[in-house]
């Protein structure tokens, strides 16, 4: 008998779904079935695998609504924003429907008179992705139609908590003629099936997001069989505002960037790192603005903030608020929770922390949660190092006006995505990924189809 997965609502801990769970010898059947169907997908020319992606997208979009619904229902985000991530979803498999066509290869000029020799692309082969439950479509999509594009197979292990969605958008996916072997899913528990996709030799990559251990795990076990591996893992990114910033502009964005999904997104701002002049103003704005957010259900009209996703994640949050105030820091805002053991659901009033020193752990631990400390600074240099004092470097925002310290800010911090005067610098069409613990690879743009191909050479004597 195969072990029930129970997919519950975040919002209000009720049963949404089981599902079965893959056994081991399901789950390598698969793997054999994403291997042979390899074969025949990447023989399909750009334009067939194109035209196919671009169905698959035309169907998400005609279903947009339920599956809005279906994300709030089992990540718990607001509806808007779950509408607004099954767009951000499709973006995907639009932009790589047409870099399926941009694929090149090139002539080398050769170094004697009688070699000819050209350099070409071919898709690497099976490829299994490993997803969270942040973003329950569009990391998918962000992996699947690059994958697909290219002309590899895709096979999926979407996060537990969050399976409908993933299972329902293949399904739209063979509705509209992708092979069914060619983009597959798996369910069974993150470690066991880590470890059968990394030590199948089939797979010839691993791409995953999520949790920075996890990801140096795959990355250790992937070595066996030596898989190509893409790591988007966690972040803890700063925000520096400037003496000479446009408050009201840095407090708008901040707040929109750090409270969308409550926190739990890997480039959610977690330190306000603002200039000592301006640090009061900027705070007393900041607190009028995170106490009009409306934290509830996501299906309630006006919710701006749903749900912790899980026990673990909130355990997670409350911990770093208990050490902050452990420390002398200053509530300026929030402190508060609505939870439910046995109900299981776990929600946390959005919070501001003050006169927080920097040691305290939320300054360095990723949060995933609706909370975000304020500290001062007297120089840029001051600024810089507080920010760059993390072993993650995926995302960092700043908000300056002037030219030269704006170009210092992006030179000097070492994170992957740099928003200036930007707290939403994401898009199918650049690239997103991270330096540091925050992962290896990129995803979207050119970019990020090239992790999905092989470079061979040709060398001919004429
Ligand atoms: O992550 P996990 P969790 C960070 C964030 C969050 C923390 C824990 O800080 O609070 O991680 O979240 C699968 N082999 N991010 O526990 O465990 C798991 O089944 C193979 C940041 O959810 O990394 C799920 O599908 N797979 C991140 C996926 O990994 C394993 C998004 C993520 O789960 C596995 C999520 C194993 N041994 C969390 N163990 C981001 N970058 O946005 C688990 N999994």
């Amino acid at each position: 008998m195969n072990q029930l997965v129970y997919v519950n609502n975040p919002a209000n801990g009720e049963l949404i779904h089981t599902l079965q769970y893959d056994t081991e010898e399901a789950i390598v059947t698969k793997i054999e079935a994403g291997a042979v169907a390899f074969t025949s997908w990447k023989q399909r020319s750009a334009h067939e695998r194109a035209q196919l992606l671009n169905s698959w997208a035309k169907c998400i979009r005609e279903n947009r609504q339920e599956i809005g619904e279906l994300i709030t229902l089992e990540n718990g985000k607001p509806l808007p924003e779950a509408l607004g991530e099954v767009d951000y979803a499709v973006s995907y498999i639009d932009w790589y429907a047409e870099e399926a066509k941009r694929i090149y290869g090139r002539t080398v000029p050769a170094h004697v008179p009688n070699k000819r020799i050209t350099v070409t692309k071919e898709p690497i082969g099976l490829v299994a992705a490993i997803t969270p439950w942040n973003f329950p479509a569009a990391m998918m999509t962000r992996k699947a139609a690059p994958a697909l594009a290219a002309g590899c197979t895709f096979i999926v292990k979407p996060a537990e908590e969050t399976p409908l969605t993933t299972i329902r958008l293949i399904e739209l996916a063979h509705s509209v003629g992708i092979p069914k072997d060619a983009l597959q899913y798996v369910l069974n528990e993150g470690p066991k099936v880590g470890e059968i996709f990394t030590s199948h030799k089939a797979i010839r990559k691993i791409t995953f997001t999520g949790s920075t251990p996890v990801g140096k795990l795959l990355m250790q076990q992937s070595a066996q069989t030596v898989k190509h591996v893409t790591m988007e893992l966690g972040g803890h990114a700063p925000i520096i505002v400037a003496r000479d910033a446009d408050l009201n502009v840095a407090v708008e964005q901040s707040v929109t960037a750090k409270f969308r999904n409550a926190g739990q997104t890997c480039v959610s701002p977690n330190r306000l790192i603002v200039h000592e002049d301006i640090a009061e103003e900027f705070t007393k704005l900041l607190v009028e603005k995170v106490q009009t957010l409306k934290v509830g259900n996501g299906f309630d009209p006006g919710v701006n903030v749903g749900p912790i996703i899980n026990k673990k994640g909130f355990v997670k949050i409350k911990d770093q608020i208990e050490d902050a105030v452990n420390r002398g820091a200053t509530l300026a805002c929030g402190n508060g929770y609505d939870t439910d053991d046995e109900k299981g659901y776990y929600f946390v009033l959005p919070t501001v922390i003050t006169d927080i020193p920097l040691d305290a752990k939320i300054m360095h631990e990723e949060t995933f949660g609706p909370v975000i400390p304020v500290v001062k600074f007297s120089t840029l240099e001051e600024a810089v190092t507080i920010a760059n004092d993390s072993p993650y470097g995926l995302a960092a925002y700043f908000f300056t006006e002037n030219y030269k310290d704006g170009l210092y800010l992006s030179e000097n911090l070492h994170y992957g995505i740099i928003g200036w005067n930007d707290g939403a610098p994401s898009g199918a069409h650049i690239p997103f990924g991270g330096m540091k613990d925050s992962g290896v690879g990129r995803e979207g743009g050119s970019e990020g189809i090239e992790p999905y191909l092989e470079t061979k050479y040709l060398s001919v004597g004429v």
